[in-house]
């Protein structure tokens, strides 16, 4: 079992799978780590980019759904197979900055339970954002914030790091639905948890499609109403 497992989820990201796993090479000396990506059999081959890869590669592997979509749900099978102490979670399009990972790791070993990547505060950054695209995400964060009191800076974040013990308590309860997997982790994992942050810039997209969209705003009001109540409320 390595000491830590990447999950990545993907949908048509076959561009972005080997300068990604030359990165992570890069950055990991002296980790003991693996990668499983969890493909919703991508039209583009990204699963067979994946298993031709693993082939000569053992840290790296592919876990292909076929029949369903699902960014949450692909990461929480992806936690489920691959069993390991930490878990991190990212994005394959080279958006999320993995040498931020030994530094994140780092926080876990020294006790925090979640350590997110945030692009709002310690110098973090979202780049290139258009003033759109930049209102919807403040404004998203800052309803989040209010609603759930989710002691972050980026609730919205998808590069994350957790322990295995956080994962174990909260898997019963997560719906599997929609973009907001570490927004779900924190609305069920016990109050107390050590939540500790760690700034990076958000880079452009080279390759590939956001799959970011309207109905993800929609999803993600709908899960606040619903979840909500209950911390509000105390329950
Ligand atoms: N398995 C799986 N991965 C997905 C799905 N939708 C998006 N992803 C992946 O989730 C990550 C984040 O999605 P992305 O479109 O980049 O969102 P953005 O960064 O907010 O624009 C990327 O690695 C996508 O390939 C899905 O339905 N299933
Ligand atoms: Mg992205």
């Amino acid at each position: 079992m390595p000491d830590l497992a990447i999950i990545i989820p993907t949908f048509n990201e076959s561009k972005n799978i080997r300068p990604l796993v030359s990165r992570l090479d890069a950055v990991l000396e002296g980790v003991d780590w693996s990668v499983l990506f969890v493909d919703d059999d991508s039209p583009d081959g990204t699963a067979e980019v994946v298993s031709e890869l693993g082939k000569d590669h053992w840290r790296v592997s592919c876990l292909k759904r076929v029949g369903r979509r699902g960014l949450s749900s692909a990461c929480i099978e992806g936690m489920r197979q691959a069993k390991a102490p930490v878990y991190a979670i990212m994005d394959a399009d080279l958006q999320h900055d993995e040498t931020r990972l030994p530094l994140m790791l780092a926080e876990i070993r020294s006790g925090a339970d979640l350590c997110v990547a945030t692009r709002y505060a310690g110098g973090g950054s979202v780049g290139e954002w258009g003033m759109g695209r930049r209102v919807i995400s403040r404004s998203a964060t800052w309803i989040t914030n209010v609603l759930i009191g989710a002691r972050m800076s980026d609730p919205m974040s998808g590069f994350f790091m957790v322990t295995d013990a956080v994962m174990q308590q909260v898997f019963p309860k997560l719906d599997g639905m929609g973009f907001k997997i570490l927004l779900d982790i924190v609305v069920h994992a016990r109050k107390n948890i050590e939540i500790r942050e760690v700034p990076f810039h958000f880079r452009p997209r080279l390759a590939g499609e956001s799959k970011m969209g309207f109905q993800v705003i929609v999803a993600l009001l709908v899960f606040l109403v619903k979840k909500a109540p209950r911390r509000v409320m105390g329950l």
